[in-house]
């Protein structure tokens, strides 16, 4: 072996104590960002983007890392994770943030937006942008309303083509009241549930049917366990990048201007994703078994209608005052059509 000479000692000496020195120097910050979804789904192709553009413009000082899949702990717990400090981001569905800012439940309501060109007036536009104005209130910050998507109904019994049909289901829902309500009010038996015990609760059948856009039906192979689609689109899903507040103020305000626009950007790539998911996945879960039906949607709306008179929900949708809650939603319907 080769021995050193006193000049490669000094050298590799000096290196290590380089090495020693580099955590304060180049000092890193690692954002984590959880969840719930497969590593497949869009919403991890999106923080993935976000993570590259971001590592490029801060030149590797900011690295965020990625945990799909639950890892973390449900979306509710991951919401409270970034309050606490204890995890930096999350890319989350509205489902659990009405618990934490009640205005959310707004875009819980059923069938309240047309399509996505006015989902996305509205939450790009006043009322969007006042109601993620309420979050830093919460130890939470916006980085923007991204997109899960129009919800539809499986199930392992039937094939549905009017509310009828859904009687008697026992359907998992995110937990919050308006799905509930809102299946309660087609007939169905409504069970909050987390994400994560989802796929194993339709295995073991201990609810009939779940509903979720087709980004998370495929992604999540419930075509393995459920063998009826119903096109219905009962709800438009929005999501939140959010970040810890706590995390947010640490940041230098060049990061945080890096951080904003890394956010918009994959936001833009996110919703291209998710609507080309509802065009091209509706075929490939048809090849994977699932018999699909494209139900008539009036009789639907008619029989959720209950929902938007509930005076608990418009409440809870003013945060407490019931006259504001009753402003906001018929702000939102004008928008949204
Ligand atoms: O956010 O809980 C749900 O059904 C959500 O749609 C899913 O976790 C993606």
């Amino acid at each position: 072996m080769r021995k050193f000479n006193k000049c490669t000692m000094m050298i590799i000496g000096v290196m290590a104590f380089m090495l020693l020195l580099s955590p304060a120097v180049g000092a890193k910050t690692i954002l984590k960002c959880g969840t719930s979804t497969q590593p497949d789904h869009i919403y991890n192709k999106a923080v993935e983007k976000f993570a590259d553009i971001v590592k490029e413009k801060t030149k590797g000082e900011i690295e965020v890392q990625l945990f799909p899949a639950a890892q973390l702990g449900s979306e509710r717990d991951m919401v409270e994770g970034l309050q606490l400090g204890s995890l930096e981001m999350t890319l989350t569905s509205t489902g659990p943030l009405g618990n934490f800012v009640p205005q959310v439940k707004l875009f819980n309501l059923p069938f309240l937006f047309k399509d996505r060109k006015s989902c996305y007036a509205v939450l790009d536009g006043d009322i969007g942008t006042r109601i993620a104005n309420r979050f830093p209130k919460v130890g939470l910050r916006s980085l923007g309303w991204f997109e899960n998507g129009f919800r539809n109904i499986t199930n392992s019994r039937v094939a549905i083509q009017k509310p009828a049909d859904v009687k008697g289901l026992k359907i998992r829902v995110m937990e919050d009241d308006v799905f509930i309500l809102t299946m309660k009010a087609l007939g169905a038996s409504p069970l909050p549930m987390a994400f994560g015990e989802l796929y194993t609760a339709l295995e073991q059948k201990t609810v009939d049917a779940q509903e979720n856009p087709l980004a998370v039906i495929y992604s999540s192979r419930f075509f393995e366990v459920q063998k009826y689609l119903a096109m219905t689109g009962h709800f438009y899903s929005p999501a939140m990048l959010l970040i810890s507040e706590m995390t947010w103020q640490k940041l230098s305000k060049e990061n945080q201007a890096i951080i904003t626009a890394a956010a918009t950007v994959a936001k833009e790539y996110e919703r291209k994703l998710s609507m080309e998911a509802d065009q091209n996945l509706e075929a490939e879960l048809k090849k994977a078994g699932m018999t699909i039906t494209h139900p008539d949607k009036a009789p639907f709306v008619k029989a959720v209608q209950s929902v938007y008179d509930n005076p608990k929900v418009i409440k809870a949708i003013g945060g407490g005052d019931a006259a504001a809650g009753k402003k906001l939603i018929e702000a939102a319907k004008t928008a949204a059509q």
